[in-house]
């Protein structure tokens, strides 16, 4: 049998690896947890310009994206969880780091694709992101939140090509497929394995706030991505240095 077609990834067969995991995990879980509310701007030229890593959240309206920013964080208000999808309608940026010293940002882009939006403000709302996902030149990762029950949509797709050439040139990318409790253990593995066929050359990863599902290994990927170096954190599969 092989281990690795498990679709939970959050019980690694290896008990070394497993506390090694733990320790990553609880590093990049306490520093998400120190989030806190930076600035909100209706438009990109209103955003600070930064040199501190840059991660992007971005989906449908209802994909669960304020939720997952939510439990990421630990925090139960910092993203907006709304039943009245379409109602962010800012970017909103959120400072990560350590003593109040910030190490990079998460960026909470407003969902699209909500119906009831006037068509006027989702042209306005789809250029705003293409312009901010295209130009801002401290963006290191975007992490694009999917309801598995729809899948991919056509919006998604369009993100997708959007971001592209970016992504070839090294920008990281996530496809978090939120609500995974709502799936049989069969219908996960499936729609991961679809989804990572169309992921053109991200990772993807599923995800529950209900369940917990998920969190240490988005939590870990987002902290790698903010310390390519691996600065100010034991990287724990590594041998201790000689005394
Ligand atoms: N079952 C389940 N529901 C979720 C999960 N995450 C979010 N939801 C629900 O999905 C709806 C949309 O969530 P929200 O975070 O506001 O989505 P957003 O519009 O993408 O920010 C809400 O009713 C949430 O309670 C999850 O992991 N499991
Ligand atoms: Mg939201």
């Amino acid at each position: 049998m092989n281990t690795n077609t498990n679709p939970t990834p959050s019980s690694p067969p290896d008990s070394k690896a497993a506390s090694g995991d733990k320790a990553s995990a609880s590093i990049a879980l306490g520093w998400l947890h120190t989030a806190r509310f930076l600035t909100t701007a209706p438009q990109l030229h209103f955003l600070p310009a930064l040199d501190v890593p840059e991660i992007a959240f971005v989906g449908r309206s209802n994909a669960g994206k304020s939720t997952c920013i939510n439990t990421l964080t630990q925090q139960k208000q910092l993203a907006f969880a709304s039943k009245k999808p379409g109602r962010t309608q800012h970017i909103n940026l959120f400072a990560l780091g350590k003593q109040g010293v910030t190490d990079a940002v998460l960026t909470d882009l407003p969902g699209y694709g909500y119906a009831a939006v006037p068509k006027q403000d989702k042209i306005r709302w789809q250029q705003v992101m293409a312009n901010y996902l295209v130009t801002r030149e401290n963006l290191t990762g975007i992490v694009l939140m999917c309801d598995p029950r729809h899948g991919l949509t056509e919006l998604d797709e369009i993100l997708l090509d959007i971001i592209r050439p970016r992504v070839q040139e090294g920008l990281k990318f996530l496809i978090v497929l939120t609500k995974s409790d709502k799936l049989t253990r069969s219908e996960a593995t499936k729609i991961l394995s679809i989804t990572k066929l169309q992921a053109g050359g991200g990772e993807v990863m599923l995800f529950s706030a209900t369940k917990r599902r998920g969190i240490d290994e988005v939590a870990q990927l987002l902290w790698k991505w903010a310390h390519p170096q691996g600065a100010a954190a034991p990287a724990p599969t590594e041998p201790d240095p000689p005394q």
